[in-house]
């Protein structure tokens, strides 16, 4: 099923022409509205009748996260306050919380394409659904919560973490789909198992699991763990929430809603626009927010863009998961490297559980890279000399696709701290010296 056949399955000259006209209007809301973006666009020469048609979008400025917090917190805001119904922040790693707002009609907006997502999940006002991810600031929980109302679903507002009340709502509620972090949702699993809860008992059928980068081999791992089939939602705070992109049935990629968000992909270094397939940095322009839209926005995270129809019939562009945020990417003695890569070449061994953290630290002014990984009981328990074995194994896998000879340190099961949110699998020591 389609939520909004309308929108998602549109020939693609009308979309552009509602993307044209759309981001007409936009621009001159936040010249008029805005005087940080008005400065901008003056400083550059163009005024909002120089925005005519998708193709002019080249000729806008970027805006960065930098941009947002100069502004900290609510300098971007295209509307007064009393129209502002709700506030987000997102709490990064560095610097000050980056701060969104919406307005009502914000609000219905990303309720439309987080029940657009959800239907591409095959979730209908048949489902139960429990909502696990964190509700507050984070945009995760009341983001799905809402979409998931209005298809109908009956929603489960649980948030993260409590992971004995999840099992025990998701055996006596009959969940059939649960939306949190796939980190999490691999810890549940494990937590299952633990808990001696029989599988077949449940009703779980569909995952909507993101927030953070993932991989396929993490897919098929949680998939048998939790005995559903997972799917890929992204989305950021900046721009919505959850509901930005999201996997129909196909899983050939997210769709982009594009009617609301319009894409582009640019190489980070010298930020020219580069042709689709390639991999570069995605930016995107909301043409619909009202609160706080965003022009030409670097999210910083990595993918390519795929134009070619999907066989769900949804005509919408298609972004190939995220290999990762550019300000993730660890140089390691030279040799550039994203903690998906090092998910992949673990997860595709059986022996490894979906926990690993790689510990970055400086000795004799030269890098090294520690990768702790969790084993499986059963293999825990063998004889140190398989053990061995196993973690040269791990090694020289991780050395022959990463390019980079890397420390290897098998742990006991439930050793790496789990997270009931984003994971992190990064410890830079480097950074603290
Ligand atoms: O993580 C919004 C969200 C909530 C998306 C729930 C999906 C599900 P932020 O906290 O602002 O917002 O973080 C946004 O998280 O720029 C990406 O780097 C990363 N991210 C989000 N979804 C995915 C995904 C929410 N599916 C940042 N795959 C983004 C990879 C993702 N990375």
């Amino acid at each position: 099923m389609i939520w909004n056949e309308h929108h998602e399955c549109m020939e693609r000259q009308q979309l552009t022409e509602l993307q044209g006209q759309r981001l007409r209007d936009m621009v001159e809301r936040i010249y008029f509205n805005v005087p940080f973006y008005r400065n901008r666009l003056q400083e550059m020469g163009i005024e909002p009748g120089d925005i005519r048609s998708i193709e002019d979008l080249q000729k806008l400025p970027f805006t960065t996260k930098q941009d947002l917090r100069d502004n900290y917190p609510f300098g971007l805001f295209a509307v007064p306050q009393h129209d502002v119904v709700r506030l987000h922040a997102s709490s990064g790693t560095t610097g000050k919380s980056t701060v969104v707002g919406y307005t009502h009609n914000d609000i219905m907006m990303w309720a439309e394409v987080v029940a657009r997502s959800l239907t591409m999940a095959g979730i209908t006002r048949n489902d139960i659904v429990q909502v696990a991810y964190g509700y507050g600031l984070f945009t995760g929980g009341l983001g799905v919560h809402y979409g998931a109302e209005k298809i109908g679903a009956s929603v489960i507002p649980i948030s993260g973490g409590n992971t004995k009340k999840q099992l025990q709502l998701l055996e006596d509620f009959g969940s059939t789909a649960i939306a949190c972090t796939p980190s999490y949702a691999a810890y549940l699993g494990e937590a299952l198992v633990e808990e001696k809860i029989d599988r077949s008992k449940l009703k779980l059928r569909a995952g909507i699991f993101g927030a953070e980068p993932w991989t396929e081999e993490m897919r098929t791992q949680i998939q048998h763990l939790l005995g559903l089939k997972a799917y890929d939602i992204y989305g950021l705070s900046e721009v919505i929430g959850p509901g930005v992109s999201m996997e129909c049935a196909c899983q050939k990629g997210m769709h982009i809603f594009e009617d609301h968000f319009i894409p582009e992909i640019i190489d980070p270094e010298t930020c020219e626009v580069l042709p689709y397939g390639t991999l570069g940095e995605l930016v995107f322009t909301t043409v619909t927010k009202e609160a706080m839209p965003l022009m030409r926005y670097r999210t910083r995270d990595l993918t390519r863009l795929h134009f070619e129809q999907c066989d769900c019939g949804r005509t919408l562009v298609r972004m190939e998961k995220c290999v990762g945020r550019s300000d993730d990417m660890l140089i390691i003695r030279g040799v550039n490297l994203f903690p998906s890569q090092v998910e992949s070449v673990l997860l595709e061994m059986s022996e490894t559980r979906p926990h690993y953290l790689l510990v970055v630290d400086r000795e004799n002014n030269l890098d090294t890279l520690e990768i702790q990984v969790e084993v499986e009981e059963q293999f825990f328990s063998d004889e140190v000399k398989e053990l061995e074995g196993l973690r040269k194994r791990i090694q020289s896998n991780l050395a022959s696709t990463l390019g980079l000879h890397a420390a290897v340190r098998l742990v006991e099961p439930g050793t790496i701290e789990r997270s009931m949110g984003k994971a992190q699998r990064v410890v830079d020591k480097r950074k603290l010296k």
